[in-house]
């Protein structure tokens, strides 16, 4: 039982006008250098939303170059961490105050429901700022005791002109986990958007200059991968490059920054992530936490509980609740009460969910709901529940980014440690259990970047985020994200009467 097609037929206008649809280059709004737009589509229909300037290289040279000024010589690196600080915080408040506009162009931009937007992502966005600003004015060196007479002192010094490009499932909160700790540490920033999604990051762009922001210190250029992305990655000025999205395309632009001037590569990449239940779990939250942990923003975040191993001797009533939880999903638009999942993104990711469903049910698992599209446009899927996936499935291996569940069947701690280590992926793994030594072992044995034990998708400002593996390099939020954007400058100063 699918909620009905009128939950989807008849798109709710959004309360939301569409402002800013240039590049910000330097504080200013403008054209694309070839005169060039492309269309952003509403993933709930496939319809215009706006046209919007199209960088290539010649933008992202001079958004480079404006970025460059203002580091070298504008006031920003140069202001005190407080006034940094103070800036950082009225944007904060900006944002907040313009939350239901955000929300609603987030929404309509990416198709994940209204009331997610609003009461999940624009708070963390907020608080994000607000933890960076808060360490804006606590970032120092050390004093080193050297051996022999000197004074020894490391300067934490901003790296210069970061460059930054985001995907299009959480397009607001990956330009604050970018944006917050860049800026804290008084670097400038040239920011590449999704080309599926690029106006929530003009929006907010426009707030941050309201609130205090130097020309050139955010530069915000729309456009595509190979041509924007490529150019901003493989750029000689550029200082630092920081990337989230897919494997494969992380590995080009790290060999572009390899290529070029060696700039430091931070990565956030794609997942596979394990979700264990085990044998001692309550069955009831865990049907509903491992259902969340796949589900969530349509199946479309890079840490999905995309494998949910469960116990053997819990496993068949897991999975009719699991079963029966999918099917009451509210699946329509994003603009409705109580919606939990809109559209996908667009029609490449579409394309690409439904192909991992007929291989899943090509290479034998079982399909116990969902397994198509829903209503007749956009890109709205039925919530999918496999069972009976084996480890070898493609559908088991890869990232299918869609609402696809695969449950597994596992019986020891051992086994089940060993096939959820048993992929190129280690992003996250959730652990569900009420006993606190089997939450240690998994805890200690699971080879991922973050595990939430009886909980998931926890995302604080203060938690670092990131990948062992091939899901990426480099911790993002928490202090960790500080280390990505400064420079450790040794000073070392002979001491005139080191015996005083
Ligand atoms: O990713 P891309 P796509 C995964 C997910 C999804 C798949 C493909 O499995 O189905 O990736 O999505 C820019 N040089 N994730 O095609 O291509 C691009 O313009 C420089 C996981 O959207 O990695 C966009 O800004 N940049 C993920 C960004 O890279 C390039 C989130 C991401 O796009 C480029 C999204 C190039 N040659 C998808 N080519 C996560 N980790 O959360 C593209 N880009």
């Amino acid at each position: 039982r699918f909620s009905t097609a009128a939950l989807i037929e008849e798109p709710i206008t959004p309360p939301v006008q569409i402002n800013h649809t240039k590049l910000l280059i330097n504080g200013q709004f403008v054209d694309s250098a070839s005169g060039k737009t492309f269309p952003t589509l509403d993933p709930r229909t496939g319809d215009v939303i706006a046209h919007v300037a199209e960088g290539d290289a010649e933008d992202i040279n001079r958004a480079v170059s404006a970025a460059r000024k203002a580091f070298d010589e504008g006031p920003w690196p140069r202001m005190t961490a407080y006034e940094r600080s103070r800036i950082l915080l009225r944007f904060a408040d900006l944002v907040e105050k313009h939350s239901d506009e955000l929300a609603a162009l987030e929404a309509w931009n990416c198709g994940k429901p209204y009331e997610q937007a609003a009461k999940s992502e624009l708070p963390l966005f907020v608080r994000l700022f607000h933890y960076y600003a808060g360490w804006a004015d606590k970032i120092h060196g050390l004093t080193v005791p050297a051996d022999g007479p000197y004074d020894v002192q490391t300067l934490h010094e901003p790296i210069g002109v970061a460059g930054q490009i985001i995907p299009w499932n959480f397009p607001l909160v990956m330009f604050a986990w970018k944006v917050g700790p860049a800026l804290a540490c008084g670097n400038t920033i040239v920011l590449k958007t999704a080309e599926q999604t690029p106006l929530t990051a003009l929006y907010v762009a426009k707030l941050f200059h309201e609130a205090g922001l130097p020309p050139g210190v955010l530069n915000i250029v729309s456009g595509f991968g190979p041509t924007a992305g490529a150019a901003l990655a493989s750029h000689m000025d550029v200082d630092k490059l920081a990337f989230t999205g897919s494997t494969e395309t992380g590995k080009i632009v790290l060999e572009l920054a390899a290529k070029s001037n060696l700039k430091p590569v931070t990565l956030e990449l794609g997942g596979k992530s394990p979700f264990i239940i085990c044998e001692d779990a309550d069955i009831d939250k865990a049907v509903e936490l491992a259902h969340f942990a796949l589900f969530f923003n349509q199946g479309q975040c890079c840490c999905a509980g995309s494998r949910t191993f469960v116990h053997e001797r819990i496993h068949d009533e897991f999975l009719e609740k699991s079963k029966a939880r999918a099917m009451r999903r509210t699946v329509g638009d994003p603009f409705k009460k109580g919606i939990e999942q809109g559209p996908q993104i667009d029609t490449e990711q579409f394309e690409k969910v439904l192909r991992y469903i007929r291989s899943g049910i090509e290479s034998k698992a079982t399909l116990e709901c969902g397994g198509g599209r829903l209503g007749s446009k956009g890109f709205y899927i039925k919530p999918t529940v496999f069972s009976n996936v084996q480890d070898d499935m493609l559908i088991a291996k890869d990232e299918i980014f869609g609402p696809v569940q695969s449950i597994l069947k596992f019986n020891d701690l051992g086994d089940v440690i060993r096939r959820a280590n048993a992929t190129r992926y280690g992003l996250a793994a959730g652990v569900f259990t009420s006993n606190v030594d089997t939450a240690n072992t998994l805890s200690r044995a699971l080879k991922v970047g973050t595990v939430w034990v009886n909980c998931f998708d926890v995302f604080d400002a203060a938690i670092p985020f990131g990948g062992y593996k091939m899901s990426g390099i480099g911790r993002e939020k928490g202090i960790y994200s500080l280390h990505n954007y400064l420079q450790v400058k040794a000073v070392v100063t002979p001491l005139k009467s080191p015996a005083w």
